[in-house]
């Protein structure tokens, strides 16, 4: 069988979430003509000059997913996709729904390494990629890593330059034939609710990310309750600046949320400050997303922008730790509302709410969208601690699935036997059932047995005024194991010692073995694709130096 590494959920509970209406039993692609039909010539999608109404979003999805199946591909297949933020990432994935062809979101910095092991996991059948994208040949990396895969691939790309041995996904998107027709022909052979839509890939940074199969009714439901949480509508125009493939901006609520909603969805390449205020002045954006790296770099900009920022209502905020203080110079930096995100791509969603006090918006990462998401608080000991007491945060529900995709091992430790999953988070729950984010449970720093959490450090060190984005990390050392090094990059002009950063947190009351013991303050950091703090490599150049000194 194919995708026979997916983890379903238990039959009760499955009916449960029927019967709830939280699962809605309709394949993702299936809304496609409803939304043509009822919005015909309004816009979907921008990516610069090219705009699509829901009209040519359904024609062309169609058109593609008819010329996919031509090509072999069907149902329960899998395609590793790896484009840049443009149009035709949205026309691939919602094809890929209509088919119930499932896409692999890997995201653009992604090489050899990860496509070849993830695409071996899965058995991908297709590839579908820029011809090159940031002075990088895509288009080679794909065959290459066709040919390494075990079993057949083909190789589609989205371009100028496109090699007689690759298949030109823009060719397939001609729109001749009977759309009606073809219509029904996709209708007859679309897949179930229950069916995978969509393998999503694990934030982790440490090993191959992992696989995560989202089916269309939980995928849904992710999207429906974040549109929600987000006060989505027609006319909501989005602007996705992160990687689309990133579950953050594809569907918390993201390029999907917009859809769903009927409103807009525009796509960016990049995060830089200056093409995004362009395009929030130019399309009018509402809403957009952002890690705190990117929303500081932001907010530095908006100091001294002459760009009209009047139509942003909401940004929204997550995926890696944001310190209070500077969560409440956000709104007035950028003149709109913050909400917090704390999400994952295996499931859980939080947000603050949309109309959130000041307290909440600044101080929590908001609270579950969904009223069947199950939140257990755990203590080493793998009992629940005392309400409010920060542990890790274990979870499950409607769109939180059981497993990752064929890795059982895995499993048995991400996982408890009633199927929760370990966020690897620490988190504490406020009386009001907002969670606030404390650190990893991993991301512990170990002095002479004593531990530090990395994230407890960051949180208070980002508070400092030179500060534009911290990370703590573990140096070894002989005599006490561990000590906490802090890596940093400043604002510009501004100027930070070991001394300044002992006496702040000594100010702020900090235990004195808790205070970093190594400074290095760097021109940035490194981040993951997705702009998180990028630990694995700070860790690897630490050791790279203390091994060179010692
Ligand atoms: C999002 O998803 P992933 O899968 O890349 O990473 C999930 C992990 C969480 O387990 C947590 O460790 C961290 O990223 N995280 C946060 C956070 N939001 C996520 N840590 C602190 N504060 C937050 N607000 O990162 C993601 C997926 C959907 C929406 C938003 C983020």
């Amino acid at each position: 069988m194919k995708l026979d590494g997916v983890v379903p959920w238990p039959a009760d509970l499955a009916y449960a979430y029927r019967a709830a209406g939280c699962w809605q039993g309709r394949p993702l692609g299936s809304y496609l003509w409803e939304w043509a039909e009822q919005r015909g010539e309004r816009i979907a999608v921008v990516d610069g000059g090219h705009r699509l109404t829901y009209r040519d979003l359904a024609v062309n999805a169609d058109a593609l997913a008819e010329r996919l199946a031509d090509l072999g591909l069907d149902h329960g297949d899998t395609v590793l996709v790896q484009l840049p933020n443009c149009w035709e990432f949205v026309v691939v994935t919602v094809a890929c729904f209509r088919l119930g062809v499932v896409p692999v979101m890997m995201l653009p910095p992604h090489r050899e390494h990860e496509l070849v092991s993830i695409g071996t996991h899965v058995r991908a059948k297709a590839l579908i990629v820029p011809d090159t994208w940031r002075g990088y040949d895509h288009q080679d990396l794909a065959h290459r890593v066709a040919a390494a895969l075990p079993g057949p691939a083909r190789v589609l790309v989205v371009g100028q330059e496109v090699r007689p041995d690759s298949v030109d996904v823009r060719g397939l998107l001609e729109q001749d034939g009977d759309s009606a027709a073809r219509r029904r022909r996709l209708d007859g052979r679309a897949p179930s609710g229950s069916d995978v839509a969509v393998f999503l890939l694990s934030g982790g940074t440490t090993g191959v990310p992992k696989v995560i199969s989202r089916t269309h009714d939980d995928y849904e439901y992710n999207i429906r309750r974040s549109a929600r949480a987000c006060d989505f509508g027609p006319d909501t125009v989005y602007l996705a600046v992160l990687p689309a493939g990133h579950n953050f901006p594809l569907a918390s609520p993201g390029i999907l949320g917009a859809l769903f909603s009927g409103g807009r969805a525009v796509l960016l390449p990049s995060p830089r400050p200056e093409p995004v205020f362009e395009a929030i002045e130019a399309e009018g954006v509402t809403a957009t997303s952002a890690v705190p790296a990117v929303v500081l770099k932001w907010m530095e900009e908006a100091a001294t922008s002459r760009r009209d920022l009047s139509s942003l209502r909401y940004v929204h905020v997550g995926g890696s730790v944001l310190s209070p203080e500077i969560a409440a110079r956000i709104g007035p930096a950028l003149g709109c509302r913050l909400q917090q995100v704390y999400g994952m791509a295996e499931g859980l969603i939080c947000y603050t709410p949309a109309d959130a006090s000041e307290e909440v918006a600044h101080t929590t990462q908001g609270a579950p969208v969904s009223p069947y998401d199950e939140l257990l608080v755990a203590g080493p000991d793998g009992h629940p601690v005392l309400p409010g007491e920060i542990g890790e945060l274990l979870t499950r529900g409607p769109y939180t699935p059981r497993g990752y995709y064929g890795v059982p091992d895995q499993n048995s430790l991400s996982f408890t036997p009633d199927g929760w999953f370990r966020t690897g988070d620490l988190v504490r729950i406020t009386p009001e059932g907002n969670v606030v984010v404390c650190g990893r449970v991993k991301d512990l720093i170990n002095r002479a047995g004593e531990k530090i959490s990395a994230g407890e450090i960051e949180t208070l060190v980002q508070e400092m005024p030179q500060v534009a984005e911290v990370a703590a990390v573990a140096m070894p050392d002989p005599e006490v194991g561990e000590r906490v090094c802090l890596f940093a990059r400043l604002h510009p002009g501004h100027e930070l010692t070991l001394g300044d950063v002992s006496a702040a947190l000594t100010a702020r009351g900090l235990a004195a073995f808790k205070i970093p013991e190594r400074l290095e303050v760097l021109d940035d950091l490194p981040h993951t694709p997705i702009g998180k703090p990028d630990k694995k490599v700070l860790q690897k150049l630490l050791l790279a130096d203390v091994a060179g000194t010692a």
